[in-house]
């Protein structure tokens, strides 16, 4: 059989007339297209089937790029435009596209209730640590200390970690992966799809332009190494936290948690209303 190629794919998926895209130089937001297209591709996902959804940003841009229906809302409403369409059509597969802003800022309520009601889709939440396409301000997810148009001497504020947030209200699915990684995004995005219920995956991904040069993350090979030295494996990370010496707890000072937070199995929102129709039926 045929290598797949990432040409072959982008042919496959992509509108052409699309292109070029509006990602700058060094941006990690192509990779998460690309990774996505490959798990789509993999589990052999029907197109025709599928709507992908998105609110406002560069990361929201994706959904334009793909040939399949979709939906560019509004900003922070992604997950309130995603719920609509599963509800009303529960055999869909529904994919969002939403950044750290969109799905965590001025969206971080419609993640909370996504994921308490359990709808049945898969997030794709790209963190790079600020508002990109408004030229980086601060963000709930923008790291202690960073500097931004808002935070010019740096950011006092803690910051929100969606994929401790989305385990603790039950996602069935919850990881995070920095695009570094080739193979293990691809691996989640088609467990998320697979996964009955809500499925999070949070990507984190360069923005030299808009965070990167005030960050000394500019340059490609910096911003790749700097995802290399900072992430740890989650079991690897609360192993040692749970269980290390004071110096190899030391050791997690300024690490990035990465990996599989949670993988289970909860009834999802189509199911239990299901449930209360067939009840009202019964009833009548
Ligand atoms: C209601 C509303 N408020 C503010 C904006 C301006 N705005 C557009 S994109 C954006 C930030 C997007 O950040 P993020 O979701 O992190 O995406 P990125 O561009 O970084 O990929 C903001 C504040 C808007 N379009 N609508
Ligand atoms: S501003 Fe940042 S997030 Fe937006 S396209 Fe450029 S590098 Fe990517």
């Amino acid at each position: 059989m045929a290598m797949k190629q990432a040409e072959d794919l982008r042919e496959k998926y992509l509108r052409q007339s699309m292109f070029p895209t509006i990602f700058c130089d060094g941006c990690g937001i192509g990779n998460v297209l690309n990774y996505t297209l490959w798990a789509i591709d993999e589990i052999e996902l029907d197109i025709d089937r599928t709507v992908f959804v998105s609110g406002i940003g560069c990361s929201s841009r994706l959904t334009g790029y793909v040939n399949a229906d979709g939906l560019h809302t509004t900003h922070g409403r992604a997950l309130a435009f995603a719920t609509g369409v599963k509800v009303a059509n529960p055999d869909l597969t529904v994919i969002v596209f939403t950044g750290d802003g969109d799905g965590s800022g001025i969206g971080g309520n419609h993640l909370l209730h996504t994921i308490r009601r359990n709808i049945d889709m898969t997030v794709i939440l790209v963190n790079n640590y600020t508002y990109g396409m408004t030229g980086g301000q601060v963000a709930p997810t923008t790291p202690m200390g960073s500097i931004t148009t808002t935070t010019p001497y740096g950011n006092s504020e803690w910051p929100l970690d969606v994929c401790e947030v989305a385990r603790a209200l039950g996602a069935p699915y919850v990881a995070r992966w920095p695009v570094t990684f080739p193979y293990q995004p691809i691996k989640s995005i088609e467990q998320g799809i697979r996964k009955r219920g809500f499925a999070l995956i949070e990507m984190l991904a360069p923005c030299p332009t808009a965070y990167g040069r005030r960050n000394n993350l500019r340059a490609l090979d910096q911003s790749w190494k700097w995802y290399k030295d900072h992430s740890l494996l989650v079991e690897e990370y609360e192993r040692i936290e749970r269980f290390g010496t004071d110096a190899e707890r030391a050791t997690l000072q300024g690490k990035i948690k990465v990996g599989v937070f949670q993988d289970s199995e909860r009834e999802c929102f189509s199911d239990q209303w299901r449930a209360v129709v067939e009840r009202v039926k019964l009833k009548a």
